[in-house]
């Protein structure tokens, strides 16, 4: 099925717009699971299977297995996630973006070997680097629009022509001219509700990635409000940190599931 139907289907069915980032850090990990580069499968394993009826997407962030030599782990994470709960849209988080012919591999590498329903693309690099993911017209390619992050302002806030600013250039091309096959998500930060707002006004009923809730304190009430469609959706909100380490003991994936109920139900309290 194609991604943006993934995610509808999951939005409706489990009244969820949670997603759970799988952000490893084997030195976090209980004493149970153990702390090696090996032992990434199990601990993603062990939330996935806690958390599955709760969340709208999972989204393992690449650097964390790469970083570890662990890329063996991510596969077997996506691998599990597509074969247990195949109705689960799996955002791979790498943040591409090069010329086009490297982005056509970075492509095939989210699409084909490690099997992502979608993948975070940095698109400042303009159209030519983003249609090689777009092209792949059943997975989703989510843009970098407005981050989270402290920094994000310094360049993404910046005026251009039209009085706009340039997170706002990059969601008017996302909405008007790149998005053929329908396909595309924006990463719009939680940290961000006022540019959450804007970008929703240019962009109509396209789903955002809104991380920056929980570790980074996004306001879950403002970016709900800033940020939802009409029916009440159109939001995949991550929180990673937050719920992969709410316990550093053996009730490790209980906590984490208390911590996704807690966000899906808060979220849902707003909507
Ligand atoms: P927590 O802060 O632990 O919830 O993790 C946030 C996750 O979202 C990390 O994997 C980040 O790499 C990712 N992220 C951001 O935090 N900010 C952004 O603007 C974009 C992303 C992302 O693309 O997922």
């Amino acid at each position: 099925m194609k991604f943006t139907d993934l995610l509808k289907k999951r939005w409706i069915e489990h009244e969820t717009l949670v997603c759970v980032g799988l952000d490893p850090y084997p030195e976090k990990f209980p004493s149970n699971i153990g702390r090696r580069s090996e032992d990434i499968f199990e601990f993603n394993k062990a939330i996935i299977d806690a958390t599955q009826d709760l969340v709208c997407a999972y989204k393992p962030q690449f650097a964390h297995f790469a970083a570890v030599a662990a890329e063996d782990q991510l596969k077997r994470t996506i691998g599990y996630i597509k074969t247990k709960y195949p109705e689960i849209p799996v955002i791979l988080d790498s943040k591409r973006g090069d010329i086009g012919s490297t982005a056509a591999m970075y492509a095939k590498e989210a699409f084909e070997h490690y099997q992502a329903d979608s993948v975070t693309v940095n698109p400042y690099m303009g159209v030519d680097t983003v249609k090689p993911f777009t092209d792949h017209a059943n997975k989703g390619t989510v843009l970098l629009c407005r981050t989270s992050n402290p920094g994000a302002s310094e360049l993404q806030n910046l005026e251009t022509r039209d009085g706009l600013k340039l997170y706002e250039q990059v969601a008017k091309l996302a909405a008007n001219t790149w998005n053929e096959h329908q396909n595309i998500m924006l990463v719009v930060g939680a940290t961000a509700p006022d540019e959450m707002a804007n970008i929703r006004k240019l962009t109509g009923d396209m789903p955002f990635l809104v991380p920056g809730i929980g570790a980074q304190g996004g306001d879950i009430e403002a970016v709900v409000a800033a940020g939802k469609t009409a029916d009440g959706t159109g939001l995949v909100i991550n929180s990673s940190r937050a719920i992969l380490y709410a316990s550093d003991s053996s009730d490790f994936a209980d906590a984490a599931r208390a911590e996704t109920l807690k966000l899906k139900v808060a979220i849902n309290a707003y909507r």
